[in-house]
């Protein structure tokens, strides 16, 4: 009977991988700011990271097409910020990182896969030094991220500061522990502690949940009746170091209806920037992530306001660490 070469089990065995791993990398349509500057990976401190994947979201689909909605919107940007009266983009460097855990075009990637490689990307970033902006794709991702963070900061917990509709506090949803409902839950398991703001949709686990362990809540309501709310969620953040996570979805749906699960009295622009612009002066923010845009047809509002989101912080992040 004839068998195997033993090399020739290694090439097919090495050819799944490569054909694996080129499936996890996928190259981005166009970088950040594609119409107003060219960035090389080495004297960014800034890069862009484009998590295409979608698997567990419930309502709305259509979020693994989020980045490239973005980084297409972006191109109309202008460079000049009026409010930090700065070209932010002549002098900090933008690079656009290639797609990772893309699940267009029915590629598979599973939870663990995506979680896998968001982790390891990241971590590759914050070893270069680089300020890693990831861009979804589904909120699940974010528990990739915030464990390359984890394992970056081990002995300096940090907070991770969610805008959100939604608690993503619970335990499993619809089977799966790495639902998008459920990242903020991984989140607390690794032990990191969280401040939500803008929540106005949650279970009642998550309810119990909050009130057991005492965490600490901004709920929309508030936002919208209270105006020392700001000063209040500055204050719970316990922690020098902040990552900031920002599910689209908190934003008021009508400056932001690309989204899966849509909330009403979400956030306005304008306390959205400010309070933002805030947690940059008062924290060091590590990293950030803009989740959950799933585009609308024939709109461009969405991801044009997640693509000018993204530039206001990444100016707020560069007046904090006096890149100007
Ligand atoms: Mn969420």
């Amino acid at each position: 009977m004839k068998t195997i070469e033993p090399d020739l089990v290694e090439f097919f065995y090495y050819f799944k991988v490569i054909s694996f791993m080129s499936k996890l990398h996928s190259a981005a349509v166009k970088p950040f700011l594609w119409s107003e500057v060219k960035a090389d990976y080495e004297p960014s401190r800034v890069v862009i990271l484009p998590i295409p994947y979608e698997a567990t979201t419930t309502y709305r689909k259509g979020c693994e097409n989020g980045p490239d909605a973005l980084l297409d919107a972006s191109g109309q940007l202008e460079c000049y910020d009026e409010e930090l009266d700065w070209e932010v983009c002549r002098d900090v460097g933008i690079y656009t990182h290639a797609a990772v855990a893309d699940t267009r075009n029915g590629c598979t990637v599973t939870p663990e896969q995506m979680l896998q490689v968001t982790q390891a990307t990241v971590s590759k970033l914050i070893e270069d030094g680089k300020f890693a902006i990831a861009l979804g794709g589904e909120h699940s991702i974010t528990a990739g991220v915030v464990e390359a963070y984890r394992q970056a900061y081990p002995d300096e917990p940090f907070t991770v500061v969610q805008i959100d509709a939604h608690g993503d506090l619970r335990q499993e949803y619809e089977g799966s522990i790495h639902n998008h409902a459920c990242v903020m839950r991984r989140i607390l398991d690794m032990g990191m502690p969280s401040v939500q703001i803008g929540i106005r949709s949650i279970c009642i686990e998550e309810a119990d949940l909050i009130k057991e362990k005492q965490l600490p809540v901004i709920w929309a309501s508030e936002i919208a009746t209270q105006p020392d709310w700001m000063e209040r969620a500055i204050a719970s953040i316990k922690t020098p170091r902040v990552f900031l996570t920002i599910d689209l979805d908190g934003i008021d749906p009508t400056i932001i209806p690309g989204v899966g699960t849509p909330e009403p009295g979400g956030l306005h622009w304008y306390p959205l920037i400010t309070f933002l612009r805030r947690v940059f002066e008062t924290h060091q923010v590590i990293g950030f992530d803009v989740m959950e845009l799933a585009p609308i047809v024939d709109s461009v509002v969405s991801e044009f306001t997640a693509a000018k989101l993204v530039y206001k912080l990444i100016g707020y992040q560069a007046i904090a660490q006096g890149w100007n």
